[in-house]
């Protein structure tokens, strides 16, 4: 037997009679020990201003608006035809009238002129933006006063209250309507790939929404970031209606293109052509067994074509997300993000990971970024651990060994300057030494 399995075998013979004591005192103790929580969500931000209760038929009267266009323009608001830049014109006008920076940015699509117009509220820390879209164009078929009237005319009131009250955020404030998203997502598509890298890391969070007031509404929650999808169901929980993600597939609106840079995405969603089950028929009402919107791309889709509550609920949802982003402060030095789960490392075998998702940190993570690891293992040698950052890159933090003590509970520090703060980090931890077996316990980062 060599040297070091006969080092093994001595200390599984002590371990074997430490074992049988401290089993009997884990049992005594279990009932006061609380089982390991799951991550430790980012702190919750600290809102300086309460969102206002966005005037219902503000969002209608837009929409009767969006309707005549439609009615005047053949129909419809699609891209490329009259009614779409009769759109965009209307909506351009009340944000330059009430205060905002409006720019229009044009593309070609189909050998037609197509529109995006981006306005930002003035002020704001400029390298954390915090911006909110909706896609303005409707299908070619009909005037799409839901499919998008609902959510262009949500955004859009929301920016005229920022503007009636004057709202001073910490965080740079930005809308977007696109165009052609019916089309595949054509202009805000267009919109994130003409920005330049460094303008792309400063948007914290874009907020999507796209139908929001379906006549036989569900209450969808996009599911892609855990803090934006948090923000929604506090809203909606504090209303008492419950909420289900939005499962429908991330390529489905203007949250796609976002997303596929990186930058954290979240929205609502009242639900399409998917038909409404019984249970949700008793959570939501309305009626089973019909389409959530059963005018979802027809002529029908008019001003008629609306759910007041949803419209209401879902704008009001809207404004409590931008003041709460809005108006953020950044947490103070010395933030913990932890992530408490166990996690089982299998014995000689493949690497396992456990996250911590990052937010509301300005910049770039410190040249000395305390990492602090705790994991019980009867033969520490046997790991090799990593810190992984959002982007990818990896940093070593202990390699294997003959180390042949128990456990780990150890603050490495790593340069990790070049690192966007803000993402989902990972601790990254392999058993690559047959025998003894043990798991992550928690670990964390301290900004
Ligand atoms: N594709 C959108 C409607 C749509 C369908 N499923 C979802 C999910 C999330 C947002 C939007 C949608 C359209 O026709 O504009
Ligand atoms: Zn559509
Ligand atoms: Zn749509
Ligand atoms: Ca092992």
């Amino acid at each position: 037997m060599s040297e070091h399995a006969h080092r093994r075998a001595q200390r599984r013979s002590r371990l074997r009679r430490s074992a049988a004591i401290l089993a009997a005192a884990a049992a005594a103790a279990a009932t006061l020990l609380a089982p390991s929580a799951s991550a430790r969500p980012a702190p919750a931000p600290a809102a300086l201003a309460a969102a206002p209760d966005i005037p219902v038929a503000n969002v209608k009267a837009h929409l009767a608006q969006l309707q005549s266009i439609a009615t005047a323009n053949g129909g419809n608001r699609a891209h490329g035809r009259t009614g779409y830049k009769a759109s965009i014109d209307y909506v351009k006008a009340k944000l330059d009238a009430a205060g905002y920076t409006t720019t229009l940015q044009t593309f070609t699509y189909n050998s037609a002129t197509g529109y995006n117009l981006i306005a930002d509220w003035p002020g704001g820390d400029t390298s954390h933006v915090v911006m909110a879209g909706a896609h303005l164009d409707s299908v070619t078929g009909g005037p799409g006063i839901n499919d998008n009237g609902s959510g262009s005319a949500g955004i859009l009131e929301t920016a005229l209250a920022v503007s009636r009250a004057g709202l001073q955020p910490t965080k740079h404030l930005r809308f977007g309507w696109w165009g052609a998203e019916e089309y595949g997502m054509i202009g805000s598509t267009k919109y994130v790939n003409g920005l330049a890298a460094a303008d792309r890391s400063k948007i914290e969070a874009y907020l999507n929404f796209d139908m929001i007031g379906s006549p036989n509404p569900g209450y969808f929650v996009y599911d892609d970031n855990t803090k934006l999808d948090t923000l929604f169901k506090t809203y909606f929980s504090g209303l008492g209606v419950a909420t289900e993600p939005e499962t429908e597939g991330d390529g489905r609106s203007d949250h796609a293109p976002f997303k596929n840079a990186g930058i954290a995405v979240g929205g609502l969603f009242s639900g399409a052509d998917y038909i409404k089950t019984a249970a949700q028929a008793t959570k939501w009402g309305g009626t089973s067994g019909v389409a959530f919107d059963r005018c979802y791309h027809s002529s029908c889709d008019t001003s008629a074509n609306i759910n007041d509550t949803a419209l209401d609920r879902m704008t009001d949802a809207v404004a409590y997300a931008i003041w709460t982003l809005g108006t953020e402060t950044a947490p103070p030095p010395g933030t913990v993000f932890e992530n408490t789960a166990d996690v089982a490392i299998p014995d000689a075998g493949a690497a396992v990971t456990s996250s911590v998702t990052v937010s509301g940190i300005t910049g770039n993570a410190p040249a000395a970024l305390p990492v602090g690891v705790v994991i019980k293992h009867p033969y520490r040698g046997d790991l090799v651990i990593d810190l992984v950052a959002p982007d990818g890159s990896t940093y070593r933090l202990k390699n294997s060994s003959s180390d042949s003590g128990d456990d780990i509970n150890t603050t490495y520090t790593v340069n990790a300057s070049s690192e966007a703060a803000n993402g989902v980090w990972k601790l990254k931890v392999q058993d690559v030494g047959a025998q003894d077996v043990g798991n992550i316990d928690s670990w964390k980062l301290t900004f």
